[in-house]
């Protein structure tokens, strides 16, 4: 008999917190990353999506399926430089707007590994 009451209660509280606590959480609900999948070949980069539609963060994975080492720079950081066959991740905070992206290997962004993320 007690226990159930005490699990009531339980319950009971723990509603009442959730009912506290949910527009709190709905207001950062998408601040959970943002996944979005960067192909890099030669010389030119694809991202899954091609826009971010929830400022926040964003984790990038960029995989590499050209035949020389790549890497991705966007926002000020840059991913580690990863060989063919390799992946790696980066998860940058980004507001809304434009951020220009490349690969900071010499001559592959003029070759054309770079691009605009848009953050809508
Ligand atoms: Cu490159």
């Amino acid at each position: 008999m007690r226990l159930p009451v005490r699990a009531a209660a339980v319950a009971a509280s723990a509603m009442a917190l959730g009912g506290l606590a949910t527009p709190a959480l709905a207001a950062h609900s998408h601040a959970s990353a943002t996944s979005v999948k960067v192909v890099a070949v030669e010389f030119k980069f694809t991202l899954t999506p091609s826009a971010v539609s929830t400022p926040g963060p964003v984790t990038f994975t960029l995989v590499n399926k050209g035949h020389v080492a790549h890497d991705f720079k966007i926002a000020g950081k840059t991913t580690a430089l990863i060989q063919p066959g390799k992946s790696t991740k980066l998860t940058v905070t980004l507001k809304a707007g434009k951020y220009p992206y490349l690969c900071t290997v010499p001559g592959h962004a003029a070759a054309g590994m770079k691009g605009t993320l848009t953050v809508k």
